[in-house]
């Protein structure tokens, strides 16, 4: 049994039982035409183990998944096919008739959210279905938003999903270890940027756009790869990850090319110690409010709390920045086992340089297990 097609079993099998717990029939996912792979529709993609290209529909009601899918995508979904029942099409005039005759009369749970629910909002796919297609839908059947359906769902992941994240953290880890390599002196960011892409396709797709930073460029968490040139002395800044088996892995390494400074030598070693701080007491029970001030509080020790402006980390999983527990100020949530986040500590000295190492760990029974571990030196290139 292939990796992606264990995850949809183990998908399914969640969604049924989850299900039962819901005043409804089943389920509703509506798809629109998507040019990028790597956006909307990870709901879609999370039943059928792929996102459509053309329009597309899942339907999940007494213990089954129904994907209607184009008759030229119908390759894509193979794996879901054994697992599942599939429908084609060829004009959208069919998809919707099968759609009507699919959800008729049933109460199911839609990807929309209501305008309250504001902690919501914010994810995309939380929202996916348009205001004309959740019109469309309810001339034949009742729809309820699917928001807290699919936290529970996709924050806590099944064994096949962290098995896939372990695959593309390994990957990833691959791939920084190889970056010595790939830099060389007046290279511009662009140019490794697109080195890492290249390194990254080999293994699967990237997770997010690729982040390199050169020397006061990595003052910026959110930098865009530009003409900057790598000059004789100075830090770079490397955030990516490969996206394998449906699952975004999501690193940020640090590497100097020259000899550090010791300015640069204490802020790394503070931002590594703040990490592995955090890292040697997550557990379940504990919220994601406690964990972030664990790492504030460690960096002010060292004098750079004020420097750390980002969230300690993200949940991740279909989506890079994924639904469920994150490590930031505001998450009230308890963290429990099967919950994966990042934990990415950051120290950014405005127009000098910036530090972070971000590592994926997976919330076990007692602590957490690493899926991936920066080095606790600097890497000198
Ligand atoms: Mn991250």
């Amino acid at each position: 049994m292939s990796l992606v097609e264990r995850l949809l079993r183990e998908r399914h099998e969640r969604t049924f039982k989850l299900l039962e717990s819901y005043e409804v029939d089943g389920r509703v996912i509506l798809t629109r035409e998507v040019s990028s792979r790597t956006t909307l529709d990870t709901n879609f993609e999370y039943l059928m183990g792929d996102k459509n290209v053309g329009a597309a529909a899942a339907i999940v009601h007494d213990g089954i998944v129904e994907g209607i899918v184009h008759e030229i995508d119908k390759g894509m979904f193979e794996a879901f096919s054994n697992v599942g029942k599939l429908y084609t099409y060829r004009k959208y005039e069919e998809l919707l008739s099968r759609i009507k005759e699919r959800v008729k009369g049933k109460t199911l749970l839609a990807d929309y959210v209501e305008i309250e629910e504001n902690e919501r909002r914010a994810f995309s796919s939380l929202n996916a279905l348009t205001s004309a297609m959740k019109e469309f839908l309810e001339k034949y059947a009742t729809l309820k938003p699917a928001g807290e359906f699919v936290l529970k769902l996709r924050g806590v992941k099944t064994p096949g999903e962290v098995e896939a994240l372990k695959k593309a953290t390994e990957y990833s880890r691959e791939i920084a270890e190889e970056l010595p390599n790939m830099i060389t002196e007046g290279m511009t960011e662009r140019e490794l940027a697109s080195k890492l892409y290249a390194e990254i396709r080999r293994y699967g797709e990237p997770s997010f756009p690729v982040i390199v930073a050169f020397h006061e460029n990595t003052a910026n968490p959110h930098h865009r790869p530009s003409y900057r040139r790598l000059e004789s002395n100075g830090p770079i800044l490397v955030d990516f990850g490969v996206r394998y088996g449906t699952m975004c892995a999501d690193t940020t390494r640090m590497y100097y090319h020259g000899s550090p400074t010791e300015d640069y030598l204490l802020v790394h070693e503070a931002v590594y110690e703040a990490k592995n701080y955090v890292e040697e007491h997550l557990k379940p029970g504990i919220t994601g409010k406690e964990a972030h001030e664990m790492a504030v509080e460690y960096l002010r020790e060292r004098g750079y709390a004020e420097y750390f402006t980002h969230s300690l980390g993200h949940a991740l999983g279909l989506e890079t920045h994924d639904i469920g527990p994150g490590l930031n100020p505001y998450e009230k949530r308890k963290l429990e086992p099967f919950n994966v986040v990042t934990v990415e500590p950051g120290v950014y000295l405005p127009k000098r340089f910036g530090v972070r190492l971000e590592d994926d760990v997976v919330i076990t029974e007692g602590g957490v297990e690493r899926l991936i571990h920066v080095p606790k030196t600097v890497i000198i290139v």
